[in-house]
Protein backbone atom coordinates (compact mmCIF):
# COMPACT_ATOMS: atom_id res chain seq x y z
CA UNK A 1 0.00 0.00 0.00
CA UNK A 2 1.54 3.20 -0.79
CA UNK A 3 1.07 6.29 1.27
CA UNK A 4 -1.51 7.78 -0.92
CA UNK A 5 -3.60 4.49 -0.09
CA UNK A 6 -2.91 4.69 3.14
CA UNK A 7 -4.01 8.08 3.42
CA UNK A 8 -7.66 6.96 1.69
CA UNK A 9 -7.81 4.45 4.18
CA UNK A 10 -7.45 6.25 7.06
CA UNK A 11 -9.88 8.87 6.24
CA UNK A 12 -12.61 6.07 5.94
CA UNK A 13 -11.78 4.68 8.62
CA UNK A 14 -11.87 7.89 10.63
CA UNK A 15 -14.15 8.11 13.62
CA UNK A 16 -16.64 11.15 14.19
CA UNK A 17 -16.99 13.56 11.82
CA UNK A 18 -18.29 11.55 8.93
CA UNK A 19 -19.35 13.06 5.73
CA UNK A 20 -23.16 12.60 6.47
CA UNK A 21 -24.53 13.73 3.56
CA UNK A 22 -22.03 12.84 0.91
CA UNK A 23 -20.59 8.95 2.14
CA UNK A 24 -17.45 7.75 0.58
CA UNK A 25 -17.91 4.80 -1.48
CA UNK A 26 -15.99 1.77 -0.51
CA UNK A 27 -15.20 0.77 -3.82
CA UNK A 28 -14.50 4.18 -6.25
CA UNK A 29 -16.54 3.87 -9.26
CA UNK A 30 -13.78 3.71 -12.69
CA UNK A 31 -14.82 4.60 -16.37
CA UNK A 32 -11.82 3.75 -17.41
CA UNK A 33 -12.09 3.56 -21.25
CA UNK A 34 -15.62 4.67 -21.41
CA UNK A 35 -16.88 7.88 -22.29
CA UNK A 36 -20.59 8.81 -20.39
CA UNK A 37 -21.20 10.56 -23.90
CA UNK A 38 -20.80 8.62 -26.23
CA UNK A 39 -22.56 10.16 -28.69
CA UNK A 40 -19.79 12.98 -28.75
CA UNK A 41 -17.34 11.77 -31.62
CA UNK A 42 -13.72 12.14 -30.87
CA UNK A 43 -11.57 14.58 -32.58
CA UNK A 44 -9.50 17.02 -32.51
CA UNK A 45 -11.26 19.88 -30.97
CA UNK A 46 -11.56 23.22 -32.11
CA UNK A 47 -11.06 26.80 -30.98
CA UNK A 48 -11.97 27.51 -27.25
CA UNK A 49 -14.09 24.13 -26.40
CA UNK A 50 -15.58 23.84 -22.47
CA UNK A 51 -13.70 20.45 -21.14
CA UNK A 52 -17.04 19.71 -20.14
CA UNK A 53 -18.74 19.51 -23.78
CA UNK A 54 -15.25 17.51 -25.05
CA UNK A 55 -15.38 13.49 -24.71
CA UNK A 56 -13.95 12.21 -21.45
CA UNK A 57 -11.05 9.60 -22.72
CA UNK A 58 -11.04 7.90 -19.00
CA UNK A 59 -12.02 9.63 -15.40
CA UNK A 60 -12.41 8.15 -12.37
CA UNK A 61 -13.52 9.63 -8.61
CA UNK A 62 -13.14 8.73 -5.44
CA UNK A 63 -16.84 9.45 -4.64
CA UNK A 64 -19.51 9.45 -7.52
CA UNK A 65 -18.60 10.13 -11.05
CA UNK A 66 -16.72 13.22 -12.74
CA UNK A 67 -19.77 15.42 -13.08
CA UNK A 68 -20.13 17.84 -16.70
CA UNK A 69 -21.37 21.62 -15.46
CA UNK A 70 -22.29 20.25 -12.09
CA UNK A 71 -21.06 19.89 -8.71
CA UNK A 72 -19.80 16.37 -7.62
CA UNK A 73 -23.16 15.78 -5.50
CA UNK A 74 -25.00 17.00 -9.03
CA UNK A 75 -25.77 20.46 -7.98
CA UNK A 76 -24.92 23.60 -10.11
CA UNK A 77 -21.02 24.61 -9.38
CA UNK A 78 -20.88 27.15 -7.04
CA UNK A 79 -17.30 28.44 -5.57
CA UNK A 80 -18.02 30.60 -2.38
CA UNK A 81 -21.20 32.09 -3.42
CA UNK A 82 -20.31 32.39 -6.76
CA UNK A 83 -22.50 29.89 -10.01
CA UNK A 84 -20.67 28.68 -12.58
CA UNK A 85 -22.77 26.94 -15.60
CA UNK A 86 -19.69 25.20 -17.08
CA UNK A 87 -17.15 23.34 -15.56
CA UNK A 88 -16.42 19.77 -14.21
CA UNK A 89 -17.47 18.34 -10.39
CA UNK A 90 -15.45 15.50 -8.86
CA UNK A 91 -14.44 14.62 -5.50
CA UNK A 92 -10.92 13.73 -5.11
CA UNK A 93 -9.14 12.10 -5.49
CA UNK A 94 -10.03 12.65 -9.35
CA UNK A 95 -9.04 12.08 -13.49
CA UNK A 96 -10.03 13.20 -16.00
CA UNK A 97 -8.66 12.79 -19.37
CA UNK A 98 -9.12 14.58 -22.92
CA UNK A 99 -7.69 13.93 -26.28
CA UNK A 100 -6.59 17.13 -28.09
CA UNK A 101 -4.31 15.35 -30.77
CA UNK A 102 -1.86 18.09 -30.31
CA UNK A 103 -3.72 20.78 -31.76
CA UNK A 104 -4.15 23.25 -28.26
CA UNK A 105 -2.15 25.55 -26.06
CA UNK A 106 -3.48 26.72 -23.04
CA UNK A 107 -6.15 25.55 -20.80
CA UNK A 108 -7.24 27.70 -18.27
CA UNK A 109 -10.49 27.05 -15.12
CA UNK A 110 -11.58 28.63 -11.57
CA UNK A 111 -10.85 26.08 -9.22
CA UNK A 112 -12.23 25.72 -5.88
CA UNK A 113 -14.09 23.15 -3.43
CA UNK A 114 -17.78 23.42 -4.16
CA UNK A 115 -20.02 25.24 -1.45
CA UNK A 116 -22.14 22.04 -1.06
CA UNK A 117 -19.10 21.18 1.41
CA UNK A 118 -19.81 24.42 3.20
CA UNK A 119 -16.07 25.58 4.75
CA UNK A 120 -14.86 22.10 4.68
CA UNK A 121 -12.42 20.21 2.75
CA UNK A 122 -8.79 20.63 1.54
CA UNK A 123 -7.41 19.55 -2.59
CA UNK A 124 -4.75 20.25 -4.94
CA UNK A 125 -5.76 20.84 -8.79
CA UNK A 126 -2.59 19.20 -11.18
CA UNK A 127 -2.95 19.56 -15.35
CA UNK A 128 -0.59 16.43 -16.93
CA UNK A 129 -0.24 16.50 -20.32
CA UNK A 130 1.27 13.82 -22.00
CA UNK A 131 2.22 11.90 -18.57
CA UNK A 132 4.47 15.10 -17.84
CA UNK A 133 2.49 17.70 -14.85
CA UNK A 134 2.27 21.45 -16.32
CA UNK A 135 0.49 23.09 -13.58
CA UNK A 136 -0.36 22.33 -9.83
CA UNK A 137 -2.30 25.34 -7.84
CA UNK A 138 -1.09 24.59 -4.37
CA UNK A 139 -3.03 23.65 -1.39
CA UNK A 140 -7.33 24.92 -2.12
CA UNK A 141 -9.16 25.26 0.99
CA UNK A 142 -13.16 25.14 1.06
CA UNK A 143 -13.05 28.68 2.87
CA UNK A 144 -11.07 30.07 -0.05
CA UNK A 145 -12.97 31.61 -3.27
CA UNK A 146 -12.16 30.76 -6.92
CA UNK A 147 -8.63 30.73 -8.14
CA UNK A 148 -7.59 31.56 -11.51
CA UNK A 149 -6.04 28.65 -12.96
CA UNK A 150 -3.65 28.29 -16.45
CA UNK A 151 -1.54 25.52 -18.21
CA UNK A 152 0.80 25.51 -20.69
CA UNK A 153 -0.59 22.35 -22.72
CA UNK A 154 0.56 23.45 -26.46
CA UNK A 155 1.51 20.05 -28.28
CA UNK A 156 -0.04 17.71 -25.95
CA UNK A 157 -1.67 14.63 -27.48
CA UNK A 158 -3.14 13.86 -24.49
CA UNK A 159 -4.46 16.40 -20.79
CA UNK A 160 -4.92 14.88 -17.83
CA UNK A 161 -6.99 16.56 -15.05
CA UNK A 162 -6.16 15.54 -11.42
CA UNK A 163 -7.46 16.49 -7.72
CA UNK A 164 -5.43 15.09 -4.69
CA UNK A 165 -6.79 15.57 -1.64
CA UNK A 166 -4.19 17.82 -0.45
CA UNK A 167 -2.37 14.76 1.87
CA UNK A 168 -4.62 15.25 4.40
CA UNK A 169 -7.65 12.66 3.35
CA UNK A 170 -10.67 13.14 0.90
CA UNK A 171 -13.57 14.78 3.24
CA UNK A 172 -15.13 16.92 1.83
CA UNK A 173 -12.71 16.91 -1.12
CA UNK A 174 -15.62 18.33 -3.71
CA UNK A 175 -13.23 19.83 -6.23
CA UNK A 176 -14.69 22.38 -9.42
CA UNK A 177 -12.92 22.76 -12.40
CA UNK A 178 -15.38 25.91 -13.05
CA UNK A 179 -15.03 27.28 -16.84
CA UNK A 180 -12.45 24.84 -17.54
CA UNK A 181 -11.68 25.45 -21.09
CA UNK A 182 -9.28 25.10 -23.84
CA UNK A 183 -7.90 27.02 -26.15
CA UNK A 184 -6.76 25.90 -29.34
CA1 LIG B 1 -8.30 16.92 1.75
Amino acid sequence: MDGTAARRRQARQAPGQGHRRLPLERHPRRHRGEDPHPHRAPGRPHRYPYASDLPITASSADWGIVQRDKSPAGNPITIEGVHHAKGLGAHAESSALFYLGGGCRTFDATVGIDDEDGPQGSVTFEVWADGRKVAESGVIRGTDPGQSFTADVTGAGEVELRTTDAADGNYYDHSDWAEARFTC
